[in-house]
């Protein structure tokens, strides 16, 4: 009798810990709607959470989940969330003030989390301030209508069922106002709004059309350009970051004559170019997915620079997105004429939101987290002296032109095909210097040359293949690429970490 009286004190105080902190949350969505940012508890804790990760479980995360590694993590906080709470709960249940106590201690956590925030704004506090206050009222309140088994004096007998009624309408109040709060941070930004009212400028200098030669007409190869909604995501923004093209400003400063700050309409007044450039992410695994290639519409930021007046001695260029990501790019890159620039459009659309809406930068021949910078509102002239950027705190490479790489796009990794004329195809990139040739190989045998597409320009990627006479068997296909300067791609494996992945790709496929 008393173990079944024990377990139903323990889960009701389960329960109530667990509603108290589900509407703890939902009051916080809608702050943080009032104030229009995303910094709800969970977001800013899983931020601070995301900064402080190790490496070898940040790459783990990338490899296992990719583009998922975000509500994974989202996941994992709720899901602690939960436990946590009911846990604070089940101890409320014999010590209301410690419980009450803690649980709004954890509000107070969560509002320290938010203030370590990049790009906090003091007011960001208000959303965990609140969930603190929310969580220490609500939990006692919910375990004294809750509370029967040893009913202190005065509860009605039937307290259990106007408990769970009352108890039962503060869960639906934690979900109102949670989707509530989330509805009124996309209506005070309105981001699809802003995107679909920009009509984007025609370019004065048009990309050249695309060669036919450039994309190979062979099943199963990368599209030459990417799509948007397939091209890859790499970063840190637990949300979307949301800016419209009015909110948009960049503030160019630091080592440079003059400041300028400019409005998205500055910016369309400027000379618009287009230019194609294959993006590639350093922590592509050999033969992995991070890359794809775009037409990019923008602005070309040398000529910006040069009228700000750029200080001689300045040597890096350190990119800032609203969310406060840094990101570092030699001075030199940007001025040394490929086309780097100031992106608003990709493949002939506005940026999607998770691509960097509405401005961000591209810099052919440099992996994305040294050139990249979505969501940019701020450009700082400065020197690698004077400044870390966010991952080479945490011990990446300072300078990162991309390495020259090939990948086997077709057939798959452990594919069955069947005997006789295969063709192996894929793509291959060094980009700023340009692929000279690729060579495939069949179970270590000699190289062979494989058929090259059209180059459109170095700063592209380019397509290969290579027609086989497959016998039946288990056989492993080798691919490498030599880069225009007659470099070999480098055979030694070595992982993303500090500066991009060598290595040659091999793929095990069965004949039959
Ligand atoms: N603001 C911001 N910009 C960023 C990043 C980021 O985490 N935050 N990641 C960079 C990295 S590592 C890469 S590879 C590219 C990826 O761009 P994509 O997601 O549009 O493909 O964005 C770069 N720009
Ligand atoms: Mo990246």
């Amino acid at each position: 009798m008393r173990g079944r009286a024990a377990l139903a004190s323990a889960s009701r105080g389960a329960l109530a810990g667990v509603v108290a902190a589900a509407l703890a949350l939902g009051v916080a969505e809608l702050v943080a709607g009032a104030l229009g940012r995303a910094v709800s508890p969970a977001l800013v804790v899983g931020g601070a959470a995301v900064d402080r990760t190790p490496r070898f479980l940040k790459e783990y995360a990338i490899r296992t989940f990719g583009e998922h590694d975000k509500q994974v993590l989202l996941t994992g906080v709720f899901a602690i969330i939960v436990l946590i709470a009911a846990a604070v709960g089940v101890l409320a249940v014999r010590h209301r003030r410690t419980g009450s106590a803690l649980a709004a201690g954890l509000g107070l956590v969560a509002a320290a989390a938010a203030l370590t925030r990049p790009a906090a704004h003091p007011t960001d506090v208000l959303p965990s301030l609140a969930a603190a206050v929310v969580a220490g009222l609500a939990l006692p309140f919910l375990l004294d209508r809750l509370w029967t088994a040893d009913a202190p004096r005065g509860v009605r007998p039937d307290g259990t069922r106007r408990g769970l009624l009352i108890t039962g309408a503060l869960a639906v109040t934690a979900g109102v106002t949670g989707f509530g709060g989330r509805w009124l941070q996309g209506a005070r930004t309105n981001v699809e709004a802003s995107r679909r009212a920009l009509r984007l400028p025609t370019p004065a200098t048009k990309a050249p059309a695309l060669p036919a030669g450039a994309q190979l007409d062979v099943e199963g190869i990368s599209r030459f350009y990417t799509k948007p909604a397939d091209f890859y995501r790499v970063d840190t923004a637990l949300s979307v970051p949301r800016l419209t093209t009015d909110e948009w400003q960049l503030k160019l400063h630091g080592m440079v004559e003059k400041e300028v700050t400019l409005s998205f309409d500055d910016l369309l007044a400027r000379p618009i170019v287009e230019h194609d450039i294959t993006l590639t992410c350093v922590s592509n695994e050999v033969g992995g997915p991070l890359m794809g290639t775009a037409r990019w519409l923008g602005v070309e930021l040398a000529p910006l620079l040069r009228e700000a007046g750029l200080d001689p001695k300045a040597d890096q260029l350190v990119g800032r997105s609203v969310d406060g990501m840094t990101i570092g790019t030699p001075v030199a890159a940007v001025m040394d004429g490929r086309a780097a620039m100031l992106a608003i459009a990709m493949n002939g659309e506005p940026l999607l939101p998770e691509h960097g809406f509405p401005v961000r930068m591209v810099v052919p021949g440099l992996y994305g987290y040294v050139s990249a910078t979505k969501w940019i509102v701020d450009l700082e002239v400065s020197t690698f002296a004077a400044y870390d950027p966010y991952w080479v705190k945490r011990g990446w490479k300072q300078q990162a032109p991309i390495k020259t790489s090939s990948r086997i796009d077709t057939p798959k990794a452990f594919a069955r095909v069947k005997a006789g004329r295969v063709v192996v195809a894929g793509v291959a990139w060094a980009q700023h210097r340009g692929i000279k040739e690729v060579e495939v190989r069949v179970d270590g045998g000699d190289w062979r040359k494989a058929e090259l597409s059209q180059e459109v320009n170095t700063d592209l990627w380019r397509q290969w293949k290579l027609e086989w006479d497959a016998p039946a068997g288990s056989h492993m296909l080798q691919v490498r690429a030599v880069d225009a300067t007659g470099a070999v791609q480098v055979e030694n494996r070595t992982p993303p970490f500090p500066s991009g992945s060598t290595g040659w790709q091999s793929v095990l496929i069965t004949v039959t």
